[in-house]
């Protein structure tokens, strides 16, 4: 039987990650101390706990409110790459989400170099090499995400610490009654400054604002896109268009609450249509869950062997922003 599989030793990447949802429950209840953030607990064990997408948005969102100095980021940055080494990830590309800070006052420069210098660390402590995704949340609106993009390309110009290792941006954050169409400038900005793209669509809504993602934003990657296969169009255009689908199997049952099993999951009938599925934690602190746990996870409920991890492996390898000569190294 497969689930006791161990996925430690199959070389990882994970493309679907927030990093402020990889912080230690330990680091988040001393960051919260020495930034004077109140906490509903002390106990770290006791963090971590919500039934519902509103109701774990409000923890992410109180994890993100302890990241107060450049040192944070830093330390934060560090201790996430270091624990995905330990769960066998050999690269990842993170997304951050900075809104809430810059709307507090901090400088985008500070999260960006603290985050880079910490990684960097950890890179060389571990040969896990990291990327980042600077990442547009919706709840701000599209103003405050054309303005990160602005920003960020104004410090990738000058030369800023780090940020060569923001390769591309993402929008993440409630979807229910917000048309991703109204985020074009910001993509337009993007794409103009030779950054990747992608999107969080479908984890709440219909195969429609995927398409729309697609033909508006042109995204090259979806985060989550759960309805895709509802549109047969979609599902072709996928297809032939090789766009990543960046799908976090547990996290959808335990954050989104949209399946009540692993098993119920499309993650199947995706493969069965063609599409370049990976496997992904989402927020792996927050759900205490390891890429090797999603794997064998995701193995355990449909019955798939190691042969057929290792598929899944190199299909996040395929999806990655790595250039050639990185991803043959994976391959
Ligand atoms: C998230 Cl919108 C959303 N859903 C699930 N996990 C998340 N982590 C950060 N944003
Ligand atoms: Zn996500």
């Amino acid at each position: 039987h497969q689930g006791m599989t161990s996925f430690r030793v199959l070389p990882k990447v994970e493309l679907h990650c927030h990093v402020e949802g990889t912080m230690r429950p330990t680091t988040v209840v001393d960051l919260a101390r020495r930034n004077g953030i109140a906490l509903p607990t002390a106990d770290p064990t006791e963090l971590y706990r919500y039934d519902s997408l509103d109701g774990f948005l409000e923890i992410f969102w109180l994890v993100q409110s302890t990241l107060g100095t450049r040192d944070d980021w830093a330390r934060l940055g560090h201790e996430s790459v270091v624990d995905a080494a330990s769960w066998g990830v050999v690269h990842r590309e993170s997304f951050f989400t900075p809104a809430r800070h810059l709307a507090a006052g901090q400088d985008l420069a500070d999260v960006v170099a603290g985050l880079d210098e910490g990684m960097a660390a950890a890179e060389q402590e571990t040969g896990t090499t990291c990327f980042l995704i600077a990442d547009i949340d919706r709840a701000y609106g599209p103003g405050a995400g054309l303005a990160l993009v602005e920003r960020l390309v104004e410090l990738r110009r000058a030369g800023a610490p780090g940020t060569e290792r923001v390769v591309g941006v993402g929008m993440d954050s409630t979807e229910l009654g917000i048309d991703p169409a109204t985020f074009a400038p910001a993509y337009d900005a993007a794409r103009a400054a030779g950054l990747r793209l992608t999107a969080h669509q479908g984890e709440n809504s219909p195969a429609s604002a995927i398409t729309t993602c697609l033909d508006v934003l042109g995204v090259e990657r979806v985060d989550h896109a759960l309805p895709v296969l509802d549109d047969p169009d979609l599902t072709a255009r996928v297809r032939d268009e090789r766009i990543g689908l960046t799908v976090c199997p547990t996290s959808n049952i335990l954050i989104a609450n949209s399946f009540p099993r692993l098993a119920d999951h499309p993650l199947p009938r995706m493969y069965d249509a063609g599409l370049l599925a990976s496997v992904n934690t989402d927020d792996p602190a927050l759900i205490d869950l390891g890429l090797d746990e999603e794997y064998a996870a995701v193995a355990e409920a449909f019955g798939w062997d190691w042969a057929r991890m290792v598929e899944v492996a190199l299909i996040g390898v395929e999806s990655s922003w790595l250039d050639e000569d990185a991803k043959r190294v994976l391959r």
